[in-house]
């Protein structure tokens, strides 16, 4: 049975009857088991008290934990909605991440344990990892990167890219991830609105024991980026990848390694200097660049990665995110590393060449922290308990996880048969722009309820509004906002400041933070994360914009018109349905052909994670009088709902002629 929650569309009300009845009949609790509770970092209720009579002080007492060349002179300086952290403070956080621990006993301890597909394995230590990352510090100097310019990366998930973004880091060039499933196109745009002037990428990767071809997307996309002047390449697959190097743009990485000096001490950065710029989907057709700086971002990472996984010097820790997402970004790199911790990155996919790789993976390496996604979850459960049964899952301690709602069904699922019944779980609600997580239980305090991401951690200031902007008591519902800064909010989008004040901040007023988020407070004052009150789609966790989708829809040739919505799908959560009205001269072939066609044209322009499971061709799109196209109607449909209102429409009939036609479809 699709779950409440999961039913929940991208633009309804927050709170609709049908999940405050969920939350009212979800009565289960799960305490922090004893044992765990008396070995957790953190065990005392106090914290959340001690943050809020003075986060400011809170948060410098985090930020003691890390490594200054320099340190602040002042926590904060905000004037809303512009936010600066340990201000004058000097840090790196590569240097964090790697050179301070060289002087413990993590020296030779793994700091990456790589799993690649099919079965390749790699295990750096932090002597190791600082080596090869000082290597490439001094390789991207030699391609003329300084300070301050931007660097593109695009690869798979081997160790060479979190060599090359740490490289970055240590040598003060921002670096912008382009998760490799996207198109040539989407990487073509993310290079240009950040002006980088070097792209690393590989050969190619291995997807499910088939070839991705980076190297060849990215000669597409660079052949219009006036801005890069060299590009760096991995050699993961070889001779099969079929590549062609440019001569003087193109360079193999193992041949720039070879000799290079192993020293570059790492670069003094201005606590707010750039750290690195990581698109994401907005409501616009044009993702937004956002942008972190350094001190409060590893001040945030390093604090919650500790707290949230009550992370322990022998821990393994397991993050099963790509690193082309905030989540690889903030908890495989930066947050585990700066905290010494073991992280094991997986190149493949969960199912390859198995339903039970992930289990397999915990059991090779005795996995003791894991962190995945509730799409992930959905499918173990449909998948059946043969696999994760095949494998001893004893070592695991603790499981999280990120990206959407968590139906109450898929969190006993996991907490049962993955956890065993005896690890917490955490469900970490938290964004691109928030750089780290900031509502989630803290497993040795937190009772948890199954589906709720619980209570914001200490020095966080969250609540729910309503549309005028008043605080929605407890066992209401509203919109998620943050009324105070946090170390590690994303400081603006790339090249457009007044996009990023109008995004956030202007909603109620430029000191709340709107997180485009609709959520519920229970009578505990838990929160209950609804899903995305705007045109965003959350489609297994990645974020994607329905006009993103549209535009792509309506720059092919045959397409007049196009409006997309995110559909409830049980195991994606979401997945994209397009309704598509095509030019006169447009029906030029067999609608199935068509159709096929046009989804395939959208994984061509953005890539294929945007590809609609759905489209429809239709005469007519149902429009208000002032010709804007009513997606509420649209998803009504599509989610087989009944009718809303539908008395602004200009031609009421549009809707029934659209849902007959809908209907018959999916006969
Ligand atoms: C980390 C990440 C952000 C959006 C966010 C939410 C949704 C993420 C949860 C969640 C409910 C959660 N960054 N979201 N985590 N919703 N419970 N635990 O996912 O920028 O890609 O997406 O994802 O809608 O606004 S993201």
């Amino acid at each position: 049975m699709a779950d409440e929650k999961t039913t929940q569309s991208s633009n309804a009300p927050a709170n609709t009857p049908n999940t405050i009845e969920a939350l009212y009949l979800e009565d289960r609790r799960f305490a922090p088991p004893t044992e765990f509770r008396k070995n957790a970092v953190l065990s005392d209720e106090d914290i959340y008290a001690r943050a809020a009579r003075d986060p400011e002080a809170f948060w410098a007492e985090q930020a003691e934990k890390v490594h200054w060349f320099k340190k602040w002179d002042k926590v904060r300086e905000w004037n809303a909605p512009w936010v600066k952290w340990f201000l004058g403070g000097k840090t790196n956080v590569a240097y964090n991440c790697l050179d301070r621990h060289l002087s413990t006993d993590r020296r030779n301890k793994a700091a990456l344990i790589w799993e690649g597909e099919p079965g390749d394995e790699r295990v750096l230590t932090y002597n190791d990892l600082h080596r090869e990352v000082s290597k490439f510090s001094n390789v991207l100097k030699g391609l003329g990167v300084r300070k301050g310019d931007r660097v593109a990366i695009y690869m798979p998930m081997i160790p060479e890219l979190a060599i090359a973004m740490l490289a970055c880091t240590r040598i003060g060039a921002p670096h912008t991830i382009v998760f490799g499933g996207f198109s040539p196109e989407s990487l073509r745009d993310r290079i240009n609105d950040a002006q980088a002037n070097v792209v690393i990428t590989s050969d190619g990767g291995w997807r499910r024991g088939a070839i991705l071809p980076l190297k060849k997307n990215v000669d597409e996309a660079i052949a219009e980026c006036p801005s890069i002047k060299a590009c760096v390449v991995v050699e993961r697959i070889g001779a099969a990848a079929n590549i062609t190097m440019h001569e003087g743009r193109d360079h193999w990485w193992h041949e720039l390694m070879k000799g290079i000096s192993q020293v570059c001490p790492a670069e003094e950065m201005d606590s707010e200097d750039p750290l690195y710029i990581l698109y994401t989907s907005g409501t616009t057709a044009k993702p937004k660049g956002i942008l972190h700086t350094t001190g409060g971002y590893l001040v945030g990472v390093t604090s919650t990665f500790q707290w949230v996984f009550d992370y322990r010097d022998n821990d393994v820790y397991f993050c099963t995110a790509d690193i082309g997402w905030v989540t690889g970004h903030s908890y495989i790199v930066y947050g585990p590393l700066s905290n010494g911790a073991t992280s094991l990155m997986y190149e493949g996919s969960p199912d390859w060449p198995d339903k039970d790789r992930f289990w397999a993976i915990v059991e090779k390496y005795r996995v003791n922290i894991l962190y995945t996604a509730p799409t992930a979850i959905r499918s173990f459960m449909g998948w059946g308990l043969e696999y994760p049964r095949k494998h001893d899952l004893t070592s695991l301690r603790l499981i999280g996880s990120v990206g959407e709602p968590i139906n109450p069904e898929a969190w006993m699922w996991y907490h049962e048969h993955i956890g065993g019944g005896r690890c917490p779980v955490v469900d970490t609600w938290w964004q691109t722009e928030t750089g780290s997580i900031l509502i989630s239980p803290l497993p040795g305090i937190t009772t948890t309820k199954p589906g709720s991401a619980t209570r914001p951690l200490p020095g966080i200031e969250a609540d729910i509004f309503d549309e005028n902007g008043n605080s929605v008591p407890l066992g209401g519902g509203g919109y998620l906002v943050l009324k105070a800064p946090w170390p590690s909010i994303a400081r603006t989008i790339y090249g457009d400041a007044d996009r990023y004040a109008k995004t956030y901040f202007s909603r109620y007023s430029p000191d709340v933070y709107f997180t485009g988020d609709g959520a519920k407070r229970d009578k505990d004052g838990y929160y209950w994360l609804m899903g995305r009150v705007d045109d965003v789609m959350n489609v297994s966790g990645h974020r994607i914009s329905t006009t993103e989708v549209e535009s792509a829809l309506v720059n092919h040739p045959s397409v007049a018109e196009a409006a997309v919505v995110g559909k409830a799908h049980s195991i994606k959560g979401q997945a994209v349905v397009a309704f598509v009205t095509l030019k006169s001269d447009g029906a030029n072939m067999a609608p199935a052909e068509k159709i096929a066609e046009l989804k395939k044209h959208v994984a061509n322009k953005i890539g294929a994670l945007a590809r609609p499971e759905e489209i429809y061709l239709t005469a007519e799109l149902p429009k208000t009088r002032s010709g804007k196209i009513m997606r509420r109607l649209l998803r009504d449909i599509a989610e087989g709902r009944a009718m809303g209102d539908t008395t602004t429409l200009a031609d009421p009939g549009v809707v029934a002629r659209l849902r007959d036609k809908y209907e018959a479809a999916e006969q």
